[in-house]
């Protein structure tokens, strides 16, 4: 393989052979939108969305190859020849031995942590994401942040903000006991962060203390190649390896891994759960016909399988780490030489806008991030998503959690937008900072009993 030479600019190691047409709106029409969706981006239909960056989940363009692929999709009920070659391919470039394919990322958390957690464990982890979390604790388990103090600072660059402060584990250990910790949750590349990457040597470290005291490391390994990319980039040492050989590093350093297959795998639906254990296998490969389906599909359609496996080897190519990380960078760039504030470093899969700041005027009970998002869609027709208080939701008193990020988060879909994309969500943002201090706030008119920030409605001030 060629390699990728940073020296220059990236562009897309790929060409356009079908295109999706959207629909253009007018303000009016976005106002209106807007105004019926209860200024909830969440309630927008996508036809009225132009842009649309609420999520990098199952929102991925596949390529010419696993299109094909999907052609050679084995439907078969038992034994589908699909699911060995997706296997064959986490096993290659992931290098973990049992494989159960799931519907997707959430369903592989929920059949391990029911296997793993008993009720009263420890789940220590650099930093929570709702589904993991929920899965932990409906299992009876406890989830404990673990991650470095930085990653809960916007301005803090710290090129690693997904690392794990050694010793705040170790103050677990020794008020709980290990055995009361099934597994270390370690996310590669940390959604919650901002797309923050764990560096190779704290999970190094991570490991050979997890091993003197015989806990086992659980990966979510949902973004493992982009945060792979930042190791190539940032870390002194493997400035030249490969993206392939980084991700199976990565990997050696733990047991086992949970995946949803919508992000890095570049595909539209599917998962799986992989382990190293031959008891925890024999068990997930009893409990996915539960919850999933037969072991060899789990809830997948043959052909589902077919573009994961071809995804996979896609998803680890330099030049497209460094067109996709690129593409993200780009935009940061953009929204930071209008003077926007954005969490930095640049995550892999976004760019997270500090809307505490951005609004200053608003108390953060006038949720700012809940209205720059519905400011961003009216402006331009770009679709973001609330990460602040709305989506902290409240205690077991009914009090309101207050998140010190307070974000919108501009999720980037790979190989699906143009660099021209950018320059109008950049310039849309612009325009909405430069009016910022005519903005008014929101308050909320509904508010649903669960994971309000789906379904929650607003009004103006
Ligand atoms: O959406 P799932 O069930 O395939 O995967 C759940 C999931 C697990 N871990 C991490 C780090 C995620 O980011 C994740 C899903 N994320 C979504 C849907 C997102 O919009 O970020």
């Amino acid at each position: 393989m060629t390699k990728v030479s940073y020296k220059r600019s990236w562009a897309e190691p790929y060409r356009m052979k079908m295109v999706e047409l959207l629909k253009m709106t007018t303000r009016p029409q976005r106002v209106k939108a807007m105004k019926e969706a209860g200024f909830n981006t969440f309630l927008l239909r996508s036809e009225d969305v132009y842009i649309d960056l609420l999520t990098d989940s199952g929102t991925n363009a596949m390529s010419d190859r696993q299109w094909s692929a999907f052609m050679l999709g084995d439907e078969a009920y038992a034994g589908s020849s699909s699911f060995y070659r997706m296997e064959a391919a986490i096993q290659k470039y992931y290098g973990y031995k049992y494989v159960i394919p799931t519907h997707q990322g959430r369903g592989a958390e929920n059949i391990l942590s029911k296997i793993l957690i008993k009720p009263g464990d420890i789940v220590p982890g650099n930093m929570y994401f709702t589904t993991t979390r929920l899965h932990q604790e409906l299992a009876g388990g406890k989830f404990y942040d673990i991650i470095i103090d930085e990653a809960h600072d916007a301005l803090s660059e710290h090129p690693f903000k997904g690392n794990v402060d050694l010793s705040k584990l170790e103050v677990l250990v020794k008020k709980y006991g290990a055995k009361k910790i099934p597994y270390v949750s370690i996310a590669t590349n940390v959604n919650m962060a901002g797309g923050q990457p764990i560096s190779m040597q704290n999970l190094r470290e991570l490991h050979t203390y997890c091993q003197s005291q015989g806990i086992r490391i659980i990966h979510d390994m949902t973004r493992v190649a982009e945060n792979a990319y930042f190791i190539q980039q940032r870390e002194k040492g493997y400035e030249k390896k490969s993206i392939k050989d980084i991700v199976k590093e990565l990997c050696s350093l733990t047991d086992g891994a949970t995946m949803s297959a919508k992000k890095d795998a570049l595909v539209n639906i599917g998962g799986f759960l992989a382990t190293n254990e031959r008891e925890v296998y024999e068990e997930a490969r009893n409990m996915v016909v539960v919850y999933e389906g037969l072991h060899t599909y789990g809830g997948l359609a043959g052909r589902d399988m077919e573009a994961i496996a071809v995804g996979i080897g896609e998803s680890v190519d330099d030049y497209h780490q460094h067109a996709r990380v690129g593409q993200v960078e780009y935009l940061g760039h953009q929204m930071m030489n209008y003077g926007i504030p954005i969490v930095k470093p640049i995550g892999g899969h976004g760019i997270f806008v500090d809307a505490k700041a951005f609004l200053p005027h608003l108390t953060q009970d006038q949720f700012p991030a809940q209205t720059l998002a519905a400011e961003m869609y009216i402006d331009s027709g770009v679709r973001t998503m609330e990460r602040g208080i709305v989506s902290a939701g409240r205690n077991e008193k009914g009090e309101n959690y207050y998140p010190k990020l307070e974000l919108v988060r501009f999720t980037i879909p790979r190989r699906v937008y143009t660099q021209a994309h950018m320059d109008v969500i950049a310039e849309s943002a612009a325009t909405v900072f430069n009016r910022r201090k005519k903005i008014k706030g929101l308050k909320m008119v509904y508010e649903p009993k669960y994971l309000r920030f789906f379904q929650a409605r607003f009004e103006r001030l």
